[in-house]
C-alpha cells in the first residue's frame, strides 16, 4: 500500500558504541557476505547497499559520560548521520532494511522512518524493552535506552536534542520480552504500552500475539509499520551470537512468523535486524545467527508468502 516500488535499500550500521562488547559492528558485513542482497535480488527486488564503513571517523577524541550515558557524543553523531540516510531512502519509497550494529542504532532507524511516515507504528521484537531513561539505566549503555528518547520520555540530554519524540507510546508494541528492568516496567505501565512477554507468547501463541499488537497500534490496518528485530528476542539456541542473550526466547518459527505476518499486511515499510555479533561464540553459532538474520529479513520482504 505504501511502497509502490520494488526497491530495497540496505543500510549497514556497523556500530558498537551503544554497548561495551566489540564485534557487533561486524554484523552487517557478515549478513551481506552471507548473500542477503543477492537473495533479495533473486526474490525480484532492486537492491542497493550503503555499507557506512566510515563511521569510526565520527568517534570523538573524548567522550565522557553525560547524565549516566556512555559514549553519548559518538552514539549521537553516528545515529544522527544514519537517521538522515534512512529518512532519504524511506522518502524515495524504498523499503529500508537496516543491519546492526547495536540497538542504539534504532535512534536512527525510527527517527528516519517516522520522518518519512509520521503516522507509522513500531513493533519491537526483543528480550529487552530498551526504554531506559538516562536516570533509570543501571548500565549506562545506550542500546538499552533508544525508545525513551524516541517517545519523548527522555528529553533533556544535551547530546540527543536532535532526536524528536516522533513515536507516540500508543504506536509502540513489544513481543518477546523477558528481561525488563524495574524502572522500565514502571515506564511501560505508566504509559500503558502494549508489551507482550514470552509468558504471553506461551499463553496465547504467536499468531494471537501479533494480532493483539496490531489491534492496539494499527486497529484499522491502515498505518505504515516499522519492525525493529533484536536477534536476542530469539532463543539463544537459535541466535547464540548476540551480546545480551537471555534463555527462554522465541523459537525459529515464532520469530519468522512475526516477520511473515507483518509482510502479509502489506504495510511493512522498514525493518531492522539488530545485535548480531559475529565475534561471539563458536563458528557454528555465528553461522546459525547470521543465517537466521538473513532469513528473517527475507521473510519481512515476503519470502514465505504463498
Ligand atoms: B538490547 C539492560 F540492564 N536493560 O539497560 C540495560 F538488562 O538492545 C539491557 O535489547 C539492555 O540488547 C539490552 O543495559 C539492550 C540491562
Ligand atoms: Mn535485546
Ligand atoms: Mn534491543
Ligand atoms: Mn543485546
Amino acid at each position: 500500500k505504501f511502497l509502490s516500488s520494488n526497491n530495497v535499500s540496505i543500510v549497514g550500521a556497523p556500530f558498537s558504541g551503544g554497548q561495551p562488547q566489540g564485534g557487533v559492528e561486524k554484523g552487517p558485513i557478515r549478513l551481506v557476505e552471507f548473500g542477503l542482497a543477492n537473495q533479495l535480488e533473486e526474490m525480484g527486488y532492486q537492491v542497493d547497499y550503503e555499507a557506512n564503513t566510515d563511521l569510526d571517523a565520527l568517534k570523538p577524541a573524548e567522550d565522557p559520560v553525560v547524565q549516566n550515558l556512555k559514549n553519548p557524543k559518538y552514539v549521537s553523531a553516528v545515529t544522527h548521520k544514519l537517521a538522515g540516510q534512512i529518512e532519504e531512502r524511506a522518502k524515495q519509497n524504498k523499503f529500508v532494511l537496516t543491519l546492526g550494529g547495536d540497538h542504539s542504532v534504532a535512534l536512527a532507524t525510527v527517527s528516519g522512518v517516522f520522518a518519512a511516515y509520521p503516522d507509522a507504528c513500531l513493533i519491537w521484537v526483543d528480550a529487552h524493552a530498551d526504554i531506559n531513561t538516562p536516570e533509570s539505566s543501571d548500565s549506562g549503555n545506550i542500546h538499552g535506552c533508544p525508545l525513551s528518547f524516541l517517545t519523548g520520555l527522555s528529553q533533556d540530554h544535551p547530546d540527543f536534542s536532535w532526536v524528536k519524540p516522533v513515536l507516540q507510546t500508543g504506536r509502540l508494541a513489544y513481543i518477546g520480552l523477558r528481561d525488563v528492568d524495574d524502572g522500565e516496567k514502571k515506564i511501560l505501565k505508566e504509559n500503558n504500552i502494549k508489551a507482550l512477554s514470552m509468558h504471553h507468547v506461551d499463553k496465547w501463541g504467536i499468531g494471537k500475539c501479533v494480532d493483539i499488537c496490531l489491534d492496539h497500534i494499527n486497529p484499522n490496518r491502515d498505518l505504515p509499520i516499522h519492525l525493529s528485530f533484536d536477534v536476542d528476542a530469539l532463543d539463544p539456541t537459535v541466535a547464540p551470537s548476540t551480546g545480551t542473550p537471555v534463555r527462554g526466547g522465541l523459537t525459529f518459527r515464532e520469530g519468522h512468523y512475526i516477520c511473515e505476518a507483518l509482510a502479509e499486511t502489506g504495510l511493512l515499510v522498514a525493518a531492522d535486524i539488530m545485535e548480531v555479533n559475529p565475534a561471539l561464540e563458536s563458528e557454528e553459532s555465528v553461522f546459525s545467527t547470521v543465517q537466521v538474520g538473513c532469513s528473517l529479513a527475507r521473510c519481512c520482504l515476503g519470502e514465505s508468502l504463498l
